[in-house]
């Protein structure tokens, strides 16, 4: 294996500029988002973090199937690093696509204020496209003055969460040419919204799923991306590439990329990516219920916070289930609630389900609807404890965490 060399990410107080505005936020290595990482399959990421922030802090990497010890979830892996403090990351890639990174400390905050980041994983063989471009789905939440809210709103705690009264989307190129074959990897870092989000000006294909490869690509309609998920779309350029969030009855514009001149179209079809090496699922040897309860119009629970799993708000001394490494287990996620909750399993890839329980999409964070019950297969084969979270970021705070551990 190839060591990629060490990257330093550095967590500080940042500006960041929109529109000609200065917001007081937080960034890695000086910038919201920060630095694109990118390193190719099966190598060796080497991230050394060292803290400048006034708080402790720790960071994830959202979607890749890692050690333990390296996946920077508080009380579970590893202690906060304090400031001034430092912490090695280093493992290796499993997967090629689209992941991310962010602080899993005080993250609710810590978050919304700008510390995350994309991390890339590039393939063994790239597909043939012209242009590579990550764009970061966000909103910011501001007051009257137009800086950055740092009020508690117990309201958050109990409704569909922090929703920014600002949308945007960081790309990270601003022009492209009519005829290029474009690769789009969008990535929902937000804290708490659900983005519903079109694609004009490009003609093509979904070929990946929270990072992982699709055998068969789809065609590209409204894109539901909860927050934490990823969708890469692969299409020719037919005109200005614009990204809508279609929430509201008119469509609002979140980044536009420009055109620039034209070169002559591909006439080859779009192949899909190669698949990543996940294991299959087995026979399944456990099924487990998770409950989400809570949030304003909610049934009563047990739990001491606003929203609870099975009753229990916060993480559970037990885990929801421990399980033998390569077990296929069952999990039925059981939205009891009035609100939509996207919940991400660490460490692990999961099957979606159809209605006769046969795998469909696999995925690390599936959102799951108010009211709705969707079932879900993990091939457990990743030893050590993993949060089980929803992460929209203020149910989490305010409760919708819990684990399971794997021997
Ligand atoms: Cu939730």
């Amino acid at each position: 294996m190839a060591d990629g060399g060490r990257i330093v990410l550095r967590p500080a107080p940042v500006d960041l500029d929109i529109g000609g505005k200065q917001i007081a936020m937080s960034g890695f290595n000086n910038s919201v988002p920060g630095p694109e990482i990118r390193v190719g399959q099966d190598e060796m990421l080497s991230v050394r973090l060292e803290n400048a922030l006034e708080e402790g802090t720790m960071i994830h990497w959202h979607g890749i199937r890692l050690p333990n010890a390296m996946d920077g979830v508080n009380v579970l892996t590893q202690d906060a690093v304090i400031p001034g403090g430092s912490f090695d990351y280093r493992f290796a890639v499993p997967d090629a696509g689209t992941f991310w990174y962010h602080s899993h400390y005080l993250s609710l905050d810590q978050v919304s204020r700008g510390l995350f980041g994309p991390l890339i994983v590039t393939e063994h063989t790239p597909p043939d496209i012209d242009q590579d471009i990550t764009v970061q789905l966000f909103d910011i939440l501001t007051d009257v003055e137009g800086h950055f809210e740092s009020m508690f709103d117990p309201s958050h705690y109990t409704t569909e969460g922090r929703l920014g009264n600002m949308m945007t989307a960081f790309a990270s190129r601003s022009d492209v040419k009519v005829g290029e074959r474009v690769r789009l990897r969008i990535i929902n870092p937000a804290v708490d919204r659900v983005f519903r989000v079109t694609i004009d000006g490009l003609s093509g294909l979904i070929m990946a799923i929270d990072g992982m490869p699709l055998a068969d690509p789809l065609p590209v309609d409204e894109l539901v991306i909860a927050p934490g998920q990823r969708v890469d779309v692969i299409g020719d350029v037919v005109g200005e590439v614009v990204l809508s969030e279609t929430t509201l009855v008119d469509p609002i514009p979140l980044t536009r990329i420009a055109i620039s001149g034209s070169r002559q179209k591909r006439v080859s079809p779009i192949p899909p990516l190669p698949l990543n090496r996940l294991p299959r699922p087995g026979p399944v040897s456990q099924s487990v219920d998770l409950v989400m309860q809570g949030g304003a119009g909610g049934p009563p629970h047990g739990g001491f916070g606003g929203w609870a799993f099975n009753d229990v708000s916060g993480l559970p001394r037990m885990p929801l289930l421990a399980a033998k490494r390569g077990e296929t287990v069952l999990l039925r996620l059981r939205n009891e609630t009035a609100f939509a909750h996207g919940i991400h399993l660490h460490g692990h890839h999961f099957w979606e389900t159809d209605i006769n329980g046969a795998p469909t999409v696999l995925r690390d964070t599936t959102l799951v609807e108010a009211r709705d019950t969707r079932e879900i297969l993990c091939v457990l084969d990743n030893p050590g404890a993993w949060l089980f979270h929803c992460h929209m970021l203020s149910h989490q705070e305010d409760g919708m965490a819990t684990w399971l551990q794997v021997a």
